[in-house]
């Protein structure tokens, strides 16, 4: 399988994250890709840089404002005290329901609120340089499958399925998956899928196409009740206007069987299959591992090969985006696991 790879991701490096209201260590580390692309070269990968410019692309799936937004936020930040060169922004206020989003203040903090859906996913110097890379290798993978290339993995982070169309949140930036997307929709794609196995439910990604027929959403996820991203991703979200139909969430209880996750991952495939999807994206979070630290599904090592097997068995050209997965040593193992599934089974 041809495999995407930029040093890149590498230029985001938080220092650390809130948990419980104390600084922990960030779990998104670049230690992640690391691992992956460590297991990626001994499994005999070749790694290719992302040719393409997805800036394009990037307009059409993230409205104008928060992409300039994003891309000059580490520089306004600094603009507001030169010291914030060794700080990390995180917002403290947002415009929830009465407040307005649609002026945009001059305020830093506001504005980062107003752009946030949490603030859990904090920015840095090199934030908009990495998470631009990822998005570049989403655009160049969805170009080789347009060429004819059967399969590509881009190994890359940030991760992007939380981020809407003008938010970031949870640990995301830039939408890969919908970058990927929509750059096979415009390559010629008539109908694209989005498999999101992510252990979180793919909020950005939902909300972007939610009212679109063209690219069907489909996502299995540990349920909102309890799990993050909590405000999205509950059975009836089904689409709405012309995208009516098209969005299948597959909300599974915290701690479900591994049994239980296969079959709402046949679920998933079968309405994919049902799509006429001519092109697939995957959302490839492996926090399901049964070791991941934030997550509680039981994943085990021969379960994303099998899970590999399961989507070439859908016999579509297929992105695959790396997104979440914290249990970072086995991030690599548990990755190849899946192409190696993927490339017996195709
Ligand atoms: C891409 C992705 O997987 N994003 C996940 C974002 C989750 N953000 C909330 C993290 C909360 C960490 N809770 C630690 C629980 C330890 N038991
Ligand atoms: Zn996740």
């Amino acid at each position: 399988m041809i495999t995407l790879f930029s040093e890149r991701h590498a230029l985001h490096a938080p220092a650390f994250e809130f948990f419980r209201g104390e600084r922990v260590p960030c779990f998104e580390t670049p230690a992640r890709a690391a691992f992956v692309k460590e297991c990626l070269l001994q499994g005999g990968h070749a790694l290719r840089e992302p040719h393409a410019d997805s800036r394009a692309l990037l307009g059409q799936v993230h409205s104008a404002r928060y992409l300039a937004f994003l891309e000059n936020a580490w520089g306004d930040w600094l603009a507001q005290d030169a010291a914030n060169a060794a700080r990390q922004p995180f917002p403290s206020v947002w415009p929830v329901r009465t407040l307005r989003s649609d002026v945009e203040p001059a305020n830093f903090t506001a504005r980062l609120g107003l752009y946030s859906m949490d603030n859990g996913s904090p920015l840095t110097a090199g934030t908009w340089a990495a998470a631009k890379a990822g998005a570049d290798a989403a655009a160049s993978a969805a170009a080789l499958l347009s060429e004819g290339a059967a399969a590509v993995f881009c190994c890359s982070r940030p991760p992007g399925h939380h981020a809407g169309a003008d938010f970031m949140g949870g640990y995301c930036f830039l939408n890969n998956a919908a970058v990927a997307a929509q750059a096979l929709r415009n390559g010629g794609a008539d109908r694209v899928a989005v498999l999101d196995v992510d252990y979180h439910h793919g909020n950005g990604t939902q909300s972007i196409f939610y009212d679109r027929a063209d690219v069907l959403f489909v996502s299995l996820h540990g349920d909102p009740r309890t799990e993050y991203p909590f405000y999205l991703g509950h059975a009836d979200e089904t689409g709405e206007g012309a995208g009516q139909g098209f969005n299948v969430n597959l909300p599974l209880p915290a701690g479900s069987s591994v049994g239980v996750w296969f079959d709402a991952l046949e679920q998933g495939c079968l309405r994919i299959a049902k799509h006429g999807a001519q092109a697939l994206v995957v959302s490839l979070g492996l926090d399901t591992f049964e070791d991941d630290p934030i997550s509680t599904f039981t994943l085990r090592p021969a379960d994303f090969y099998r899970l590999g097997r399961r989507l070439a068995a859908l016999g579509l050209p297929t992105v695959f985006v790396l997104e979440g997965g914290y249990a970072a040593e086995a991030l690599g193992s548990n990755a190849v696991q899946v192409i190696d599934g993927f490339e017996q089974g195709y």
